[in-house]
């Protein structure tokens, strides 16, 4: 058990479906506290940094275009075991695999338009919280 804060990011298949409120809500009704909260469109280099470890797969450059193809909402999601509690919350990364009252069980179906992002570990959560909000 540990406090933890996580990246969370409404990717823009969820801003544009207008699913940030419901998203946000799941989150706090988890327990979470949102510490930061911005709506931006991401640079290609900050989406190639963030997606690094895709870098050598066939659909890195997909991955891309979409995360910076409109605006997303980032934002820094704390709170006990928080890293494990939002990727929960979110759903398998493959919708088809995603359960019922998962974010991505809910509201998608193919897995380049999974409407959400979270920090997959405690290092990867340092790492990307530094990326977007400098620290
Ligand atoms: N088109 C395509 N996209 C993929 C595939 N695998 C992963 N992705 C996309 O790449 C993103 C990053 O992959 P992962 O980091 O392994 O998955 P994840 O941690 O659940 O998702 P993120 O929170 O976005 O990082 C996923 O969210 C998918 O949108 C694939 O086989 N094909
Ligand atoms: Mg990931």
């Amino acid at each position: 058990m540990a406090i933890e804060s996580t990246l969370l990011i409404v990717k823009p298949d969820g801003v544009r479906r207008g699913l940030v409120g419901e998203i946000l809500r799941r989150a706090e009704a988890k327990g979470l506290t949102i510490d930061a909260l911005e709506l931006r469109v991401i640079e290609r280099a900050t989406a190639e940094e963030h997606y690094g470890e895709h870098r050598d797969k066939p659909f890195f450059s997909e991955l891309v275009d979409f995360i910076i193809g409109g605006p997303v909402v980032v934002g820094k999601l704390s709170g006990e075991s928080a890293i494990t509690c939002w990727r929960t919350l979110m759903g398998p990364t493959d919708p088809v695999d995603a359960p019922p009252g998962s974010i991505r069980g809910d509201y998608a179906t193919v897995i380049g338009e999974n409407i959400v992002h979270g920090s997959d570990s405690p290092e990867s959560a340092a790492r990307e919280l530094k990326l977007f909000f400098g620290g």
